[in-house]
């Protein structure tokens, strides 16, 4: 069986790769950080399943600085895949953390590549790179040879993080790749990032158990995409023959008025009836025209994007609508 090591196992990415690693018959270790809350859910299902849990799933703890603790799990792992997919993920909380996102972010990147430099049988490694890194490009849509232009500090983080990879790959020979994702969403996606937070809110108005919405800018575009989809592209490129860069996109950018459109049609609602704008959520600085071109990804790894807006926004708000139905239910039976 193959092995595999996560890390973010517990986040959107890490759970929806850990399931399709599982079912491909993998080994799949975790690195999930200590903290006095529990923060599995996403995991629940395989958590259940008593073939997969202490059997072919396992989770260890680590803080992504902690070099000593992450390669003592890597030799004892030996994992023959690394999915690096842990770091401060938040662009607007970016600015007002930096340090804690350049500590995670970029230097969390070069520690692990440091210890896989150092090991006798050396993972074949990805990292998730992002848009971010191209900030306010120069074309539209941006290939893997589009200047990176960061805008935030997480832009910044990621575009160090981006370049490490490749240079570990180019000057030492590890089997390291980027995946620069553009944003992928899903019902899994945490509730402070945009989409979330208007496919909860569409769906609370329509139950009745909200009253309105504060957003930040409305005119910003995004190339938003389906993150199961996403995952799948990830595990292709470790099966590449050589290790590469590519971009994974949808190659259509929407704005979030569109997200909006899409998500409140999907209860039969009126976005512009419920949604104000608050100072609190806007950003010093943003990306602009982020759209992806994968055609390399269609070419090399037989990938392409199926789900689009608004079918992305729709899924999102009836799961929504779903879970605080049953919470709902729930309540009542107590
Ligand atoms: O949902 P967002 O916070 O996503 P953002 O900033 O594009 O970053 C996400 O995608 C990147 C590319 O894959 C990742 F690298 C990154 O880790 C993260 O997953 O914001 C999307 C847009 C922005 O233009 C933002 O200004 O929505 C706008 N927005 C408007 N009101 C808001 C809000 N964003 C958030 N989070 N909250 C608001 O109230």
């Amino acid at each position: 069986m193959p092995t595999a090591l996560i890390t973010g196992i517990t986040g959107q990415d890490g759970s929806y790769l850990t399931e399709l690693l599982i079912e491909k018959g993998y080994v799949v270790h975790g690195i999930v950080r200590r903290s006095s809350i529990t923060a599995r859910g996403r995991l629940d299902q395989l958590f259940h399943r008593d073939d997969v849990y202490n059997k072919r799933l396992f989770l260890h703890y680590a803080d992504l600085g902690d070099t000593t603790t992450i390669r003592r799990i890597v030799l004892k792992c030996v994992p023959d895949e690394l999915y690096h997919l842990a770091g401060q993920s938040h662009v607007g909380a970016s600015f007002d953390i930096p340090e804690t996102t350049c500590d995670f972010t970029a230097m969390g990147t070069l520690k692990l590549l440091e210890i896989l430099r150092d090991l006798d049988n050396i993972p074949k490694f990805l990292h998730i790179s992002s848009s971010e890194i191209f900030g306010r490009p120069d074309e539209s849509p941006q290939n893997e040879l589009t200047p990176m232009r960061p805008v935030t500090p997480y832009g910044i983080a990621k575009a160090f993080a981006t370049q490490m990879v490749t240079l570990y790959r180019e000057s030492f020979g590890l089997f390291a790749c980027n995946a620069i994702c553009y944003n992928h969403e899903s019902p899994r996606r945490g509730e402070s990032f945009v989409t979330r937070k208007i496919s909860r809110a569409a769906a609370a108005i329509s139950l009745g158990l909200q009253d309105s919405l504060s957003l930040g800018a409305l005119d910003g575009r995004r190339d938003w995409g389906y993150a199961p989809e996403y995952v799948d592209a990830m595990w292709r490129m470790l099966q590449q023959p050589e290790a590469d860069d590519f971009v994974i996109a949808t190659g259509t950018a929407h704005s979030v008025k569109d997200f909006l459109a899409a998500a409140f049609d999907a209860v039969g609602l009126q976005w512009q009836d419920y949604v104000k704008q608050d100072p609190r959520y806007m950003r010093p600085s943003e990306g602009t025209h982020l759209v992806g071109d994968a055609g390399k990804a269609a070419a090399k790894l037989h990938w392409a994007a199926e789900t689009q807006l608004p079918k992305l926004a729709e899924l999102m708000v009836q799961a929504d609508v779903a879970m605080m139905k049953a919470a709902s239910k729930a309540s009542d039976s107590l």
